[in-house]
């Protein structure tokens, strides 16, 4: 068997092997390898010498206490998504759940860690940061499809799959409790970062104010619409499916306009070598923006109203999300050095003033796509 390009440690391809017969029967294993950049869960790409790869995922069980209602809701999404567009007929594609061989939407293995499987849709690729206004617009027509197509999914039927997500005054209290008790040296950049974080705690609620005030409404959102998250057909270039189905779960539309416009906007990436430079797009958000709407989804009045303070807030949440875990010496996010949150937390909040220096040209571009 190939072990990897990216080299895999052998006790982790004998941990793979022992739990590939756990979902499927016959096979030859040809290789495995690491795949994609996420920050949660470790991903890898199965190949086989008589049949189609699959992806292999564990469940990152600190981040998600329940793994099995994340395997579960996963499932249920796919499956909608795969029925209803079997009636409308669109080039876009879904995910398939491979259930493990007792018919569970995950497996758990003897130390306890959650396993799911899904099929590889092939001839696809992603990237870590927005390459042109095209893929932009093809990424927000994207997500106003997955919103269209969920949009008759029974909310009873969707588990909670990370309680506390998406809260930001909670974020905000998190932070203040890690910052008073923090070991970490006092460097110029987290002396900026708690700075620029402590300007801001009192917009905390401003998005949850907007719901109780109805000028939003909760609905099924993806959670994490991040362009890394979307695959892009290799010929056609256009985008064929949202993946990462982890933090589908019941939100307001701002949460995943918001963080989308915070991930395509910033065309350098949120690990880019010269942070300092890293700059909202407008061009980009007008083209995701545009995508958006010429989907099936809408986006009414009201709600364009907030697209200035859901992309600004869900920046400052991220923000604040890698700061407080760097002051909590990276507890949730996987680091590959021990600065890595705080580069991470830097580059947000340098995006974050951009945003908010290009207001006035947000807010037009929300009222005029
Ligand atoms: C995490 O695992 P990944 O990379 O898809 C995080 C998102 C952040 C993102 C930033 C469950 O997503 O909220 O926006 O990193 N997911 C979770 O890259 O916390
Ligand atoms: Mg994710």
């Amino acid at each position: 068997m190939r072990r990897s390009d990216r080299e895999l440690k052998t006790s982790l391809v004998d941990q793979i092997e022992q739990i590939l017969p756990r979902f499927l029967g016959r096979y030859s294993l040809l290789s495995v390898s690491t795949l994609g950049e996420g920050n949660i869960n470790d991903t890898y790409l199965v190949e086989f010498s008589d049949g189609d790869p699959v992806v292999l995922q564990r469940i990152n069980g600190i981040v998600f206490p329940e793994p099995h209602r994340v395997a579960d809701n996963v499932q249920l999404v796919t499956e909608h998504i795969r029925q209803r567009r079997a009636v409308t007929d669109s080039a876009r594609r879904s995910l398939r759940v491979i259930a493990s061989r007792n018919g569970k939407s995950c497996y758990v293995d003897d130390d306890g860690h959650v396993w799911r499987m899904v099929g590889y849709l092939a001839n696809t690729e992603c990237f870590p940061a927005v390459r042109s206004a095209s893929q932009a617009y093809e990424g927000g027509s994207m997500l106003g499809w997955f919103h269209h197509q969920l949009d008759d999914l029974k909310p009873e039927l969707l588990l909670d799959p990370l309680p506390g997500f998406h809260d930001l005054p909670a974020y905000c209290r998190h932070f203040k409790q890690a910052w008073s008790v923090h070991k970490r040296k006092l460097t110029t950049d987290l002396n900026y970062c708690c700075r620029e974080a402590d300007k801001r705690l009192v917009d905390g609620g401003l998005l949850h104010a907007a719901l109780r005030s109805g000028k939003t409404a909760t609905r099924v959102i993806h959670g994490d619409p991040k362009i890394g998250n979307i695959l892009f057909d290799k010929d056609t270039r256009r985008a064929v499916a949202l993946i990462d189905l982890d933090t589908v779960s019941m939100g307001i539309l701002q949460y995943d306009i918001g963080d989308c416009l915070r991930s395509y906007c910033n065309v350098m990436g949120e690990d880019p070598s010269h942070p300092g430079d890293v700059n909202f797009d407008l061009d980009i958000c007008k083209s995701m923006l545009t995508g958006y709407t010429a989907s099936r989804a809408s986006l009414p009045a009201s709600e364009r109203e907030l697209v200035f303070q859901g992309v600004r807030l869900l920046t400052y949440e991220l923000a604040l999300r890698f700061l407080t875990d760097y002051l909590n010496n990276d507890q949730y996010f996987k680091v590959s050095d021990e600065d890595e949150n705080l580069r991470r937390a830097l580059v947000q909040f340098f995006l974050l003033n951009s945003i908010e220096k290009q207001r006035h040209a947000i807010e037009k571009i929300a009222r005029q796509v």
